[in-house]
């Protein structure tokens, strides 16, 4: 297998999604308004990771580009849980790429404790040879759920999966602790908003001068 080949078209859509997903978070900048974006990452999934999750899901190489829906992956964090659907809202009415799937982490948490917003998209690529469509999966979530679920991440590849009984137990106390964290900052989200409004005006004055 080609693999610098077959990544190729990948490594173009995420750059392509990076630059188009910050985009919407620097039009909010430009209007001076509270964006629902805190940050924006992408990264192309690596060989290895590939053909363990194939290997797992029994997915031959052929079937690689329809069967693992993250080879290509985004990822956007925000500071509260509402700023999440107004994303999946926005991402639903843009017309450079269609969503053929929606798995809400978040009202059915996961067994783990993992909460996150799953938007699978089909994304046309334009190649020498045409246009290729591919899948790409984009992670709608919190700071707090991305503390969570990146802590988790790296114990999982420490403990191979295998993560011990008691530290499994605190990691779903952890997750307990960051859902009640996401409902206190929704709680006081006004007066956060105020408050980064006059630091953002605070900061243009100063920039003016
Ligand atoms: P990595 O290393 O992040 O790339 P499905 O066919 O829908 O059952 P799939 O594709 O695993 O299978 O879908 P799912 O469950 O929506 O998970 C896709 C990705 O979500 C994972 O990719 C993780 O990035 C993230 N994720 C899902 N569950 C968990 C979890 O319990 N903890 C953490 N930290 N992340 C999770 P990969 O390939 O598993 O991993």
């Amino acid at each position: 297998m080609n693999w610098d080949m077959f990544l190729a078209p990948y490594n173009q859509a995420v750059d392509e999604l990076k630059v188009k997903l910050r985009g919407m978070r620097a039009q909010y900048e430009y209007g001076s308004m509270h964006s629902p974006i805190e940050f924006v990452t992408g990264r192309v999934k690596p060989i290895k990771s590939i053909l363990s999750k194939a290997k797992k899901k029994q997915t031959p190489h052929n079937h690689l580009e329809y069967e693992i829906q993250d080879i290509a992956g985004l990822r956007v964090v925000c500071q509260f849980v509402d700023d999440i659907y107004t994303v999946v809202d926005m991402l639903r009415r843009r017309k450079d790429f269609e969503i053929i799937e929606e798995k809400d982490y978040i009202t059915k948490k996961k067994d783990s404790g993992y909460r996150s917003f799953h938007v699978i998209i089909e994304y046309p690529v334009e190649t020498i040879h045409g246009e290729k469509m591919l899948l790409a999966e984009i992670q709608i979530r919190t700071l707090a759920m991305n503390f969570w679920a990146t802590n988790e991440h790296s114990l999982n590849y420490k403990y191979s999966g295998q993560i011990p009984i008691d530290v499994q137990s605190r990691l779903k106390r952890a997750s307990e602790a960051a859902f009640q964290l996401d409902e206190e900052m929704s709680k006081i989200r006004n007066e956060i908003q105020e408050a980064q409004a006059i630091f953002r005006h605070k900061h243009d004055d100063e920039t003016d001068d």
